[in-house]
């Protein structure tokens, strides 16, 4: 018993040199623990042994030494390939510019701010708007008292405290007339909400752009020179548009400014509801009530006002063919616009 212990530590011993692997380990440990390994051999020829109670001993020293060799040589086996692990890691270099995605803007943002620096060169101030207001603010300093069918056109959401989201950005027309009064030059660009069912070109969450310029001896010409002037530099190049006559209880008189549809090229398509033309920039000269319930001076100011939209702006300025593609989230769409 004792020579066959002797041989198989020797033979154990040189296996476990070469053994360079958790799976090789394993295969040692079968080998010799295993229910049908040398130790397992050993404990059936016990039976045969003349002193027992030595043999027994022997035999589970052997096993013990097995046991611990191995379980010593699996832990160093994991930490050399820890160890190797980290020495091939890449090193943390704090002067490398970091491996950062970077985002893009928004083509409202892009838009926004290209029809902002218009603007700004042209002498006007940009303001910023609540989102959420008051029935006065969206509707009745603007001539539309309760009650007017010109409400029906513009549906929105309601909060229990009787304010609403604002449904076009003329909303801020009264506040921004009673904080500058006149002489008044003045964008202000925001977020539009509208409870109707959306298309290719209706979103019931969109952006506006308005205008106002406010002075004395303004006229229908100067706000056609204003229009004309911010579509030749959005665009850079001749877009067809077309203004006819168009309704607004608080301009009058009041235009609708088209634009050609640059989609479809004028054929009609889904994008323009199959007209040829989209809806873009409402116009007019601001209606006298309006100027008087912001504190203006009827009888030495007159003034025009725009409503331009924005976000189909963007549609026709990039070729965007569906203007829920803007509030999508979708990143493959979004993400084709400049980066950061
Ligand atoms: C207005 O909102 C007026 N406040 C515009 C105005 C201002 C007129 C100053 C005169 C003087 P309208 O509802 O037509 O008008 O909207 C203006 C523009 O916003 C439209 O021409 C269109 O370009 C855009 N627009 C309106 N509704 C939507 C919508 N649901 N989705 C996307 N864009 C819209």
């Amino acid at each position: 018993m004792q020579n066959r212990i002797e041989e198989l530590k020797r033979s154990f011993v040189t296996s476990l040199g070469a053994a360079g692997s958790a799976e090789s380990l394993e295969a040692l440990r079968v080998e010799y623990l295993g229910k049908k390994g040398y130790v397992a051999e050993l404990m059936k020829g016990l039976k045969d042994a003349s002193d027992k109670k030595a043999a027994g001993q022997l035999i589970n020293e052997f096993k013990t030494e097995v046991e611990d060799s191995i379980a010593k040589a699996t832990e160093e086996l994991r930490a050399a390939q820890i160890a190797a692990k980290i020495r091939g890691a890449k090193k943390y270099n704090p002067t490398l510019r970091a491996e950062a995605e970077f985002g893009s803007y928004h083509p409202i943002t892009l838009a926004t701010r290209e029809v902002e620096e218009i603007f700004v060169s042209m002498g006007f101030t940009i303001e910023n708007y609540f989102e959420i207001v008051d029935d006065y603010k969206c509707f009745e300093a603007l001539n539309i008292p309760k009650h007017h069918p010109a409400r029906d056109m513009q549906d929105t959401y309601y909060l229990d405290n009787g304010q609403l989201l604002k449904t076009h950005t003329s909303a801020a027309q009264n506040a921004i007339m009673k904080k500058y009064g006149a002489p008044l030059r003045a964008i202000f660009p925001g977020r539009c909400f509208r409870n109707e069912s959306t298309d290719a070109c209706h979103e019931n969450t969109f952006f506006q752009m308005e205008g106002m310029m406010i002075d004395e001896n303004i006229s229908i010409s100067n706000l056609i020179y204003f229009m004309k002037t911010m579509l030749s530099e959005v665009f850079k190049r001749d877009v067809k548009v077309r203004l006819r006559p168009g309704f607004f209880p608080f301009v009058e008189p009041g235009f609708e400014l088209d634009i050609n549809c640059e989609i479809c090229g004028g054929e009609g398509c889904p994008s323009c509801k199959n007209s040829g033309w989209l809806e873009l920039c409402p116009c007019g000269m601001i209606h006298p009530n309006v100027l008087r319930e912001g504190g203006i001076d009827t009888e030495k100011y007159t003034g025009f006002a725009f409503g331009l939209g924005l976000t189909r702006l963007a549609m026709m300025k990039y070729g965007v063919k569906d203007i829920r593609d803007f509030n999508s989230g979708n990143l493959k769409a979004l993400s084709q616009f400049k980066s950061i």
